[in-house]
């Protein structure tokens, strides 16, 4: 008789990701949505392969995350990761629907929210990605509110970010992240990040200097029994950041376009990356490669300290 229902979740480990979690090393997870949504092939696959390798001689093993036929993958091969990146109709997941599309054989790739849920699940505690997702501009009309922000407040993994992409409204974003009491520490800098550029006009709620003092944190809030996540914003490198009052211009223009389109849901954010890569012939793209791979260089830090203890 055939059983309708698995007892098992369907989870793989990559041979690098096996060795590691058996040999206590370090381990940096890395979400697959900016691969199959935010950004474009083949940079989208040279950005996915150069963030490993940073990762990997940051002395830590990268976890590249994705559903592939209904298989939870906790690190990709490099054959997966090279379908994954030319892959055209991946689903997009996130709390919601991660057991959906493993359930259904599915093929998909995790935002931030499902990365988070994914490393826990894989007992890794950071995970570097290029910006979350957040509160939307005008989202008093639309209440697009992305699930991340909800993630970060109840998953307990340190997640890596060049801060929240301009596209959002910053401000919000921060005071739900405050409401939900997720830390924000900017890294080397007292001002919150917005992505593309090293400033936002505010303040981080708080910061540190080095990745030793990021881990010593979230080693105080594990002793203290403080659950849920920890947000590191990591200002883009200043040689790779657009202006802010440039980058504004093709934000609005972005955004008038997505609703001339009557884009919504889970559209937005991979319709305004894909505008504002062409709005701006591809620098943006530039931009964000450089983020992630500033941002995975620090969350081997991060995973390297915190596995001192
Ligand atoms: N930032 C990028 N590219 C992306 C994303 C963020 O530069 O593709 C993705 C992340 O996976 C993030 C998601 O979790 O967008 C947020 O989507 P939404 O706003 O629909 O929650
Ligand atoms: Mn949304």
């Amino acid at each position: 008789m055939s059983r309708p229902f698995s007892p098992l979740l369907p989870m793989n480990y990559s041979d690098e990701v096996a060795a590691a979690k058996a040999n206590g090393q370090p381990i940096v997870a890395l979400e697959s949505t900016i691969i199959t949504h935010g950004m474009p092939y083949p940079g989208n696959l040279e950005m996915a392969r150069s963030v490993e390798a940073i990762i990997r001689s940051g002395g830590a093993v990268p976890a590249t995350i994705a559903v592939i036929d209904g298989v939870l993958h906790v690190g990709l091969s490099p054959e997966m990761l090279e379908s994954l990146a030319k892959t055209e109709g991946a689903m997009k997941l996130s709390r919601a629907d991660l057991a959906f599309a493993i359930a259904e054989g599915r093929t998909g790739a995790t935002t931030v929210a499902a990365t988070m849920i994914a490393a826990a699940r894989a007992g890794i505690r950071v995970f570097a990605t290029g910006g979350i997702g957040g509160v939307h501009r005008g989202a008093e009309d639309s209440f697009d509110i992305s699930a991340d922000l909800d993630e970060l407040s109840r998953t307990g993994v340190i997640v890596v970010c060049a801060g929240a992409k301009a596209i959002l409204d910053v401000p919000k974003t921060l005071e739900v992240l405050e409401t939900r009491g997720v830390p924000v520490v900017t890294y080397g800098s007292t001002e919150f990040p917005a992505f593309w550029s090293r400033e936002s006009g505010l303040k981080s709620p708080l910061s540190l200097d080095s990745a030793d003092k990021i881990a010593n944190f979230q080693a105080m809030r594990d002793l203290l029994g403080v659950d849920g996540g920890l947000l590191v914003a990591n200002p883009v490198p200043v040689e790779s950041e657009i202006d802010r009052e440039e980058m504004e211009i093709y934000i609005r223009t972005a955004l008038a376009d997505a609703e001339d389109d009557g884009i919504a849901g889970k559209a937005v954010t991979p319709y305004l990356l894909a505008r504002i890569f062409e709005l701006t012939e591809g620098r943006s793209l530039k931009t964000n490669i450089a983020l992630v791979e500033n941002n995975a260089r620090l969350a081997a830090g991060i995973a390297v300290a915190l596995n001192k203890d």
